[in-house]
């Protein structure tokens, strides 16, 4: 595997977790596989998990990691090609990309959808850039569209957890105040439409992801519906995907926060969240302080995760 950046670029998902599992076994059975190689993690936006999740997983592989923040202390850099440079913007990145192509082996990648332009979002222009002009392996941190660590997580967690074969696993969007991008559940679902999960998707009109991403899913307008005999909820709120409204809130309905009442719709559901999470707005305290809350085991498995899709770029290398 060269890049990462969807579900495509794993190939098999039986292989994966099974790979994931036994890496999370015996994590540091592989130190001599990175050794003498850098890895370079470049944020256009903040983090937590990933920042921290991903250079453990390099550090258990013996890498050399360097994190870049670009919006913090790097030149601020333009992404336009054809801009008369005269404003604030003292680098293009079409310098940047190949020069932090020359320090390092492998790139990790974050840059958010920018809201300003849906085709540039959709097109992902920016991790494209970084795979064509970096001349090295790339991997999404979360880019515009996906969030493809994330869901690999995801996917490992509800396997660890699910007690049958085809658990009803529901993506549900939930009450934000700001707008937040699309790629954790256009991501998610990309990789449950890749099992043989009972996969559904519940979000107030107006609110329906981008077709692509949708796939065969059933989509509910009604969440209480959806959650009938769910056996995983997965919260998470977006911004407006459809036209005129792209990028934009409309709506901060509460009744869509996922409480201790919509818990008991559920077939005694787990509750998922990527996290960061604002609480009492996506979900009641109880609930994700609850003993069927995964928001921790989810987190932790952004290292194995992590650690698998840098072991399948290592040995390509
Ligand atoms: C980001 C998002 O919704 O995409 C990152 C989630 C992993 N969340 C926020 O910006 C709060
Ligand atoms: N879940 C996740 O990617 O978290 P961070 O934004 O903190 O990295």
């Amino acid at each position: 595997m060269r890049n990462f950046t969807t579900v495509d670029d794993i190939g098999d998902l039986h292989n994966a977790v099974k790979q994931a599992l036994e890496v999370k076994q015996n994590r540091f059975a592989y130190q001599n596989l990175g050794r003498n190689r850098t890895l370079l993690m470049i944020f256009f936006n903040s983090s937590l998990r990933t920042r921290l999740s991903t250079q453990k997983a390099a550090m258990n592989l013996g890498m050399n990691t360097i994190v870049l923040d670009v919006n913090q202390g790097a030149w601020k850099l333009e992404t336009e090609r054809g801009v008369i440079m005269d404003g604030d913007k003292p680098e293009h990145l079409l310098e940047a990309i190949p020069v932090m192509g020359c320090y390092c082996d492998v790139i990790g990648v974050r840059a958010f959808a920018g809201f300003t332009s849906k085709d540039d979002d959709y097109s992902e222009k920016i991790i494209n850039q970084f795979i064509k002009y970096s001349g090295r392996p790339v991997f999404s941190m979360e880019a515009a569209t996906r969030h493809p660590l994330q869901s690999f997580a995801d996917l490992i967690t509800i396997e660890e957890y699910k007690t049958v074969q085809r658990p009803k696993v529901v993506l549900t969007w939930a009450p934000h105040p700001k707008a937040l991008p699309q790629a954790v559940p256009n991501s998610f679902a990309e990789w449950m439409n890749r099992t043989d999960y009972e996969f559904v998707i519940a979000n107030p009109e107006g609110y329906d992801l981008a077709p692509q991403f949708v796939g065969n899913a059933k989509v509910y307008h009604n969440q209480d519906e959806a959650l009938r005999g769910a056996d995983f909820v997965y919260a998470k709120n977006w911004s407006a995907y459809q036209d005129p409204n792209y990028g934009k809130v409309i709506s901060t309905d509460r009744n869509w926060t996922i409480t201790t009442e919509k818990m008991a719709l559920t077939n005694n559901a787990y509750f998922m969240h990527c996290l960061p999470v604002r609480r009492n707005m996506i979900v009641s305290d109880d609930v994700i302080e609850s003993e069927r809350s995964l928001v921790i085991p989810e987190a932790a498995n952004r290292e194995i995760s992590a650690q698998v899709v840098l072991m399948r770029i290592l040995q390509s290398l």
